[in-house]
């Protein structure tokens, strides 16, 4: 495994600060999903869970992280004259990434999960799709984690092809085939949708990228520094705002579904105006 021995002041503090800030993130969208559940339809309420449950243990998994990583180093030379502060490892094998795979491994199938679950489409047409992202999405994070751990560059580039080919077909189902399952839907939410899709595809794109920047002449603790961020900021991105475009869908889908959840959801709040009168 690549572990990294030595970080600056401000990499290590990079580090541990973007951490926190996923892990902060993450608590307070789990908290707004679970408390807007009301405001939507029965039928929807499922993948406001599902999306509050992505983000309840992606924040478990950062408090992980954030321990593990803060337990690895410890700084050396603070407030010696003339020395430059460090981070030093202190534990042989380091930080433990394992989190993260594990994180994904639980929270990847679920996000697909969500995404299916908003549309609500025909039983036939969800269950399809769903066999065949799921089990595409847990072999891509499978394959992925013998490239992630290991320090050779060669078997990380054959790890991590061969784990973009189930990252692919997850983004041809995703593009081509529910296309089709969604021209059905009303005209807003197929905006929605194509929305969803680009952020999912934008932020999903951010994973390879920082698992391939030792490929790409970052070494060491740079490397090291940059796909923590890459990782953590796709995160936020792909989990807590995602499930803000989720919520997003499934209110605009509640107020066409029902005439009446909708007259019910717009009544203006009668004591504050006739208090101004
Ligand atoms: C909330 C976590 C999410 C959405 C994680 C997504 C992870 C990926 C799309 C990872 C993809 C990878 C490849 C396509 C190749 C290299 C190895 C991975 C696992 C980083």
């Amino acid at each position: 495994m690549e572990v990294v021995e030595t970080l600056t002041n401000a990499q290590f503090q990079t580090v541990y600060n973007i951490v926190s800030f996923a892990l902060a993130a993450m608590s307070a969208t789990t908290v707004f999903l679970l408390a807007v559940t009301p405001r939507v339809l029965p039928r929807y309420r499922l993948a406001l869970i599902v999306s509050a449950m992505v983000c309840f243990i992606a924040a478990y998994h950062y408090l992980r992280i954030f321990d593990s990583f803060g337990d690895a180093y410890v700084a050396v030379g603070a407030g010696m004259p003339g020395v430059q502060e460090t981070f030093e490892l202190v534990k042989g094998d380091g930080f433990n990434e394992g989190y993260r795979y594990v994180d994904w491994l639980l929270t990847v199938p679920l996000l697909l999960f969500e995404t299916i679950a908003v549309l609500a489409l025909p039983l036939a047409v969800r269950r399809s799709l769903l066999w065949k992202l799921i089990p595409a999405s847990g072999l891509m994070i499978i394959l992925g984690y013998p490239g992630e751990i290991t320090a050779e560059i060669a078997s990380k580039a054959i790890w991590g092809a061969l784990s973009t080919i189930p990252f692919l077909y997850i983004l041809y189902v995703l593009f081509v085939e529910l296309s089709k399952a969604a021209k059905t839907q009303p005209n807003q939410v197929g905006k929605e949708l194509a929305g969803l899709r680009w952020l999912l595809l934008a932020t999903w794109g951010v994973y390879p990228i920082s698992f391939a920047f030792p490929m790409i002449g970052f070494d060491g603790a740079d490397a090291f520094v940059y796909r923590q961020i890459g990782y953590s900021l796709a995160d936020v991105l792909a989990k807590c705002l995602y499930g803000l475009l989720i919520f997003k869908i499934a209110r605009i889908k509640s107020l066409d579904d029902s005439q009446e959840f909708a007259a019910e959801e717009m009544k203006e709040a009668p004591s504050s105006k006739g208090a101004a009168a």
